[in-house]
């Protein structure tokens, strides 16, 4: 199981990956806001343990464990986000509350949240229902 810290680094590694089609050390470093000496510590790490393969001079490529996993911690993010944006918490402390609880998280609790979206989705009236709820709380 990777630790929280490494769940940040392989998740920005799989974003960056996504986007550009590469992963720079100097690129992790600025995304984590991190000193580049530790991106390249961690990725040896990751390296070690079978997520990534990296090479001085070649730069980085996950592996099939490195991209399965990230490919489910950008899920769970994306999925935080969504819930915390049905329950109603504000834009702007959205992005920070998920990367404050999602490795805190069991993949159970996931999923049932996951199954909460779902609810919420299949049918905005419930949404509606609970601004109602919250315009009454306020
Ligand atoms: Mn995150």
């Amino acid at each position: 199981m990777p630790t929280p810290s490494m769940e940040d680094y392989i998740e920005q590694i799989y974003l960056l990956i996504e986007d550009k089609g590469y992963a720079r050390v100097s690129d992790i470093a600025e995304a984590l806001a991190v000193h580049p000496s530790s991106v390249t510590k961690m990725v040896q790490k990751l390296d070690k343990d079978e997520y990534l393969i990296y090479e001085k001079y070649r730069g980085l490529v996950l592996t099939n464990k490195g991209k399965k996993t990230g490919k489910r911690l950008v899920y769970r993010h994306d999925l935080l986000e969504q819930f915390l944006r049905i329950i109603g918490v504000d834009e702007d402390k959205i992005y920070n509350d998920v990367e404050g609880i999602e490795h805190h998280l069991s993949w159970n609790a996931i999923d049932r949240i996951g199954d909460l979206v779902q609810f919420f989705e299949e049918d905005k009236e419930r949404v509606n229902t609970l601004r109602n709820i919250q315009k009454n709380n306020d």
